[in-house]
């Protein structure tokens, strides 16, 4: 088998990219480990910025975005019992940001990819292998259905995630990982409720962080910060809006509707980039390449911008014969991914209960929330970064 761009991972990386190729005529081929289904039910982010919704639209793919995703227009912050509200486009001259979960994004791009006939290898398991990219044949081995494949291609796609294979073919001498694992994680609970507030809430607290989100007006997204050792297993679901509710101020503990969760599951929070993104033929994108704590929001919407600098580069070197879009992704790509790093472990640490910190950590973190939110520059910078720096 011959395609242009192998692509490792039926992600949102790996789906967009795949779609953006396929309108610019490029033939692409995606291999997943797992099934579609396995795919559609992680439940993860929730938050697209502007440059993500024009990535679905660039994919033509963004009608039932358009129709059931929420706008935000702010976010919440509570602290010391009080919620104090940061209004976006009053900061940023007009920005919002989209709510719609990266499940229906991912169900949407799967729809399209199928609806074209292009070609998705599912349930491939660990057998991916990367062969030859720092030559100018790379291949891509698999197996499928118990019959070994071979894809040769002109380029590969690591979209496959942290734990993928694209990364780690890569030599260790020429990859740089930095990475920071902090003490606690987020336990999440989705249930069909309708939200406590119709804009996200973001809670500092003496008992830990909270999260209010959702999916719709009648489905919650809501999580509590918990030590690294709790098991899911060990929180029943009434615990879980037990703990909730003593974290939330009157008002929204009043208006929170309990319901049984869909799912639960514990997140650990991690800061990690590799670099390069770039190893010859080979290009990283997403989480495969980097990972944020989801505090800020950034996650997905950093695929989607590594996606829309990879995809430029490619066209560029199809249709112009230039190198020069391939030969700058990895800087391009990082720069943006170092500053949302930045700010996501910034708003990680500002809302987080750090164990053996003791109670001046508290202090100055509602110091700094005070300053925050009564500071027209503080909240800007807040407000810029949340709804995503330019690309
Ligand atoms: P993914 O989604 O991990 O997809 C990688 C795919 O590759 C497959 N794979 C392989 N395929 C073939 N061969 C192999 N050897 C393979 N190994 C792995 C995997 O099965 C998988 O299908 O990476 P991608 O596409 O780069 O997308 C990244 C996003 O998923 C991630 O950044 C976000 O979910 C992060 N995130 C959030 N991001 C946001 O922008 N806004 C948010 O509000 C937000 N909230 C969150 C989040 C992540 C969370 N968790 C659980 C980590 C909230 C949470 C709780
Ligand atoms: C979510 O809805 O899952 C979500 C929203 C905002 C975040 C993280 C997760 O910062």
């Amino acid at each position: 088998m011959r395609t242009q761009v192998a692509i490792i991972g039926a992600g949102p990386s790996g789906l967009l990219l795949g779609q953006l190729l396929h309108k610019a005529g490029i033939s692409n081929v995606i291999l997943e480990r797992q099934s579609a289904d396995y795919v559609l039910g992680r439940i993860r982010a929730g938050v697209l910025e502007q440059v993500a919704v024009d990535l679905m639209e660039e994919c033509g793919v963004a009608d039932r975005m358009h129709k059931e995703g929420l706008v935000h227009e702010g976010i919440e912050l509570l602290f010391q019992g009080q919620r104090h509200r940061i209004d976006f486009p009053g900061l940023t001259g007009g920005k919002t940001v989209m709510v719609y979960g990266q499940t229906e994004v991912t169900r949407d791009l799967m729809a399209a990819r199928s609806a074209a006939g292009l070609p998705t290898y599912y349930e491939v398991g660990d057998s991916v292998r990367l062969h030859g990219f720092d030559g100018t044949s790379p291949k891509v081995t698999f197996r499928k259905d118990g019959r070994d494949e071979e894809i040769a291609c002109d380029f590969i796609a690591g979209c496959d995630g942290y734990h993928g294979v694209s990364r780690a073919s890569v030599p260790k001498d020429a990859i740089r990982e930095y990475e920071k694992v902090y003490p606690f994680g987020w336990l999440g609970l989705l249930a069909d409720v309708p939200p406590v507030f119709h804009e996200l809430i973001y809670a500092n607290t003496e008992r830990g962080f909270a999260l209010c989100s959702m999916r719709s007006p009648t489905r919650s997204r809501y999580y509590v910060q918990v030590p690294l050792t709790d098991k899911v297993e060990e929180w029943s679901d009434d615990a879980f809006y037990d703990e909730l509710s003593r974290r939330l101020d009157p008002e929204a503990r009043e208006r929170l509707v309990r319901g049984p969760s869909l799912e639960k599951s514990i997140a650990p929070l991690r800061s990690f980039v590799a670099e390069p993104m770039r190893f010859g033929r080979l290009f990283l994108a997403g989480d495969a390449a980097h990972i944020v704590p989801p505090t800020g929001a950034k996650g997905l919407n950093l695929a989607a911008s590594d996606v829309k600098y990879l995809s430029d580069g490619i066209v560029e070197h199809y249709r112009e014969r230039s190198s020069a879009g391939l030969d700058h992704y990895s800087d391009r790509a990082l720069r943006r991914v170092w500053k949302a790093e930045r700010f996501s472990w910034w708003f990680t640490s500002l809302m987080h209960k750090f164990p053996g910190e003791g109670p001046i950590a508290q202090k100055l973190q509602e110091a700094e929330l005070d300053y925050l939110v009564n500071s027209k520059a503080a909240s800007m910078s807040l407000a810029e970064n949340y709804v995503g720096l330019p690309l």
